[in-house]
């Protein structure tokens, strides 16, 4: 029996907005500088390590892997200094720095104008999602979305299907009632792992191959000034130079349907 899209389940980093080159990374860094460790993570070691879900995981496999420090000293050290980086992620976001991509904001007014609910499902911790999630929408004129999961609440991180399957447990929807936007391979196969339909809008630190997966691959969610680049389009809709809430409601159409170029 063929379902309307219902909701849309938005990841955060990456794909709300571009968080980890100028936002995370650097936030890591000052933390190491603040407590007095060597360490500067440069924008192509990060490259590697956001592939690691969890800031606090991602410092622990720093240590062990590149410092060789002993798994349990680094995740001592990591639970240490990852509240450090977390409040310095958050005064970066109260201080405004932290913009939503090019047409998020419109992306998302138009869908919630067409009556579809949205959601968020992010591995980012708690107290700084939801003052970049309410910055979000005050600066791109959107509601407040309806649910808001984090990485604290849930057992098992992205590429795991945790987050959004409690996103979807918390909106009282099966997977194939939405649409997941993601920008990431770890957040690619978190949603296929849930097993509904996902838009991949490509972020800053992902190859669109990795992406591969996606009932659809763009490059941005496009504005009137910028088109988007649609980078892989298996289920041969019909992209604008914009995404809009017809084109979700298409894609979901298509997937179930069950159309797949691969
Ligand atoms: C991306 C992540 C997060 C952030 C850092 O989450 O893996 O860990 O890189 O935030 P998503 P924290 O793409 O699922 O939003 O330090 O709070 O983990
Ligand atoms: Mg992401």
């Amino acid at each position: 029996m063929p379902t309307t899209l219902e909701a849309v389940v938005f990841d955060v980093d990456g794909t709300l907005a571009e968080t980890e080159r100028h936002g995370h990374r650097v936030a890591f860094n000052k933390a190491f500088e603040q407590q007095g460790y060597p360490y500067r993570w440069s924008d192509e070691l990060y490259r590697e390590l956001v592939k690691t879900t969890g800031g606090g995981r991602r410092i622990a496999r720093y240590l062990t892997e590149f410092e060789n420090f002993e798994p349990d000293e680094a995740r001592a050290v990591a639970e240490k200094l990852h509240p450090i980086k977390t409040q310095l992620f958050v005064d970066t976001i109260l201080a405004g720095e932290v913009p939503g991509r090019l047409g998020v904001g419109r992306f998302i007014s138009s869908i919630q104008q067409a009556g579809i609910r949205t959601a968020v499902a992010t591995t980012g911790t708690t107290s700084w999602v939801h003052p970049l999630v309410k910055h979000l929408s005050e600066e791109g004129g959107f509601e407040p979305f309806e649910v808001v999961v984090t990485g604290n609440e849930v057992a098992n991180l992205k590429p795991a299907p945790d987050l959004f399957q409690e996103a979807l447990r918390r909106l009282g929807l099966q997977p194939h009632q939405v649409v997941m936007v993601e920008d990431s391979r770890n957040g690619v196969r978190s949603a296929m792992a849930t097993g509904g339909p996902c838009l991949a809008v490509r972020g800053e630190y992902a190859l669109t191959e990795e992406l591969e997966g996606a009932d659809l691959i763009v490059d941005s969610y496009g504005d009137e000034a910028s088109p988007l680049t649609v980078l892989s389009n298996p289920r041969e809709l019909t992209v604008g130079p914009m995404l809009t809430p017809e084109l979700l409601v298409e894609l979901h159409r298509r997937r179930q349907e069950g159309g797949y170029r691969a």
